[in-house]
């Protein structure tokens, strides 16, 4: 390593909360599937910044629009009207078929703001008593970092010494209908829940799942939140991971790729019922619904559904997947994933997954381990056959060496 990379790295740990434990690789350049650090190597991009630069990094037409709109007006608050907000309402309704928006930044915040809809949704529409709603939530959950959020979490790193809680959670195991089912009581708002856990390690629940939970939530009056921020706008193959099974949640939450890594960027998607409780006073967010942030979404949608990058995932997801699962290799448990979302669980025997990404990086390759032995992969929507088929040789070059 030469002296500026030891540099940037020893100044963010002197500096910085170590709240990270980054690859040691300092990136100062990206374009489309690739990457470069600040010493000029290249590298395939198999994290996307946890799915939000599924359009590729600098995106060329996100790009112009948000230097245009920066060049004109970035910042109104919601006090006054801007000109980006009704086309950016107008355009994810038309895109994802929901009635009412709410625009948030963070994901974090996207879920935060569900909460506090579907519970207001909970007290004056259903009729539950004042104080009383319950949301059901997932084992090994991950709805992001907030407090409210952390507090339903089962992770001890994720929610450990942070406490206290809001109270008003119930934990049921994922993918078990008939949990849900049980959990259910009159006061129940909500089930919050992400069509494929992310950070659990890409785990997708058994066929049939999602469509006895619709009709579960349906038969109880209780609203689906569908947390898609990292599964959504097309991650999976398809624009909301949802259209899998053929469900449509009440609530959708969006985020990540809404921007295609430009700006934080999220929204809760609702039917007209749940968004339709809240009156003005009673939430809000600065910089939510900003003309710079609704700019750059149009075009991040735009481009998405333009340049074929929902049916690309499938394909080349299909792809990836069937080469993962053809390299032999005793150090793989299990390969798993729907369209580029994607993960190789290694054996424990085989050491941590962190070694083997650390050994991807030597070849080119950017990839992020999580929970000690699963190595995610999640490259941007853009990635062509050949660059799929260059990154599983270097795949099956690392899964086949042992660094227990
Ligand atoms: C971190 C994982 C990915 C999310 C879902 C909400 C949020 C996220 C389903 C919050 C965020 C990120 C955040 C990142 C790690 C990460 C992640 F490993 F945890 F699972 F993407 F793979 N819902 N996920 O996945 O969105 O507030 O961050 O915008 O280090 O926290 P945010």
């Amino acid at each position: 390593m030469s002296a500026s990379v030891i540099d940037f790295i020893a100044t963010e740990a002197r500096f910085g909360a170590r709240n990270y434990e980054p690859i040691g690789v300092v990136l100062s350049r990206g374009e489309g599937v690739w990457v470069w650090d600040t010493e000029g190597n290249r590298y395939l991009d198999c994290l996307s910044a946890y799915s939000a630069v599924s359009q590729g990094h600098c995106h060329p037409k996100i790009l112009a629009a948000m230097v245009e709109q920066a060049h004109r007006l970035t910042l109104t608050s919601r006090a006054f009207h801007n000109d980006q907000l009704a086309l950016f309402y107008e355009e994810i309704a038309a895109l994802t078929g929901s009635h009412k928006v709410l625009p948030m930044n963070s994901g974090a915040e996207a879920v935060e703001s569900a909460i506090k809809s579907v519970r207001k949704w909970g007290y004056e529409v259903k009729g539950v008593p004042d104080g009383q709603a319950e949301i059901i939530v997932c084992a090994n959950n991950f709805h992001g970092r907030t407090l409210g959020v952390v507090g339903f979490s089962t992770d001890p790193e994720t929610r450990g010494h942070f406490g206290p809680f809001a109270p008003g959670f119930k934990v049921i195991p994922f993918g078990d209908a008939p949990a849900l089912a049980g959990a259910i009581t009159p006061n129940t708002v909500a089930f919050l829940v992400e069509p494929i856990q992310g950070e659990a390690g890409v785990v997708i629940p058994p066929a049939g799942y999602f469509t006895e939970v619709r009709e579960l939530c349906t038969a109880n009056n209780v609203m689906l939140v569908l947390d898609e921020i990292q599964t959504g706008l097309g991650r999976t193959g398809k624009l909301l991971a949802e259209q899998h099974e053929g469900i449509e949640a009440d609530v959708t939450l969006l985020g990540k790729a809404l921007s295609g890594g430009f700006y934080p960027v999220s929204a809760v998607l609702s039917n007209n019922d749940v968004l339709g409780t809240l009156r003005p006073g009673q939430h809000g967010s600065t910089f939510g619904g900003n003309p710079l942030a609704c700019a750059v979404a149009r075009v991040a949608m735009r481009v998405l559904v333009e340049e074929g990058m929902i049916e690309n995932a499938a394909r080349q997801g299909a792809r990836f997947l069937e080469g993962l699962k053809d390299i032999r290799a005793n150090t793989i448990r299990e390969v798993r994933g729907r369209g580029l979302m994607l993960a190789v669980e290694l054996h424990p025997e085989a050491g941590r997954a962190r070694r083997y990404c650390e050994a991807l990086q030597a070849k080119g390759i950017l990839a992020k381990d999580t929970h000690e032995h699963t190595i995610r992969i999640a490259p941007p929507l853009v990635i062509t056959s050949d660059q799929v088929d260059w990154a599983l040789e270097r795949f099956a070059a690392i899964l086949t060496q042992d660094f227990s």
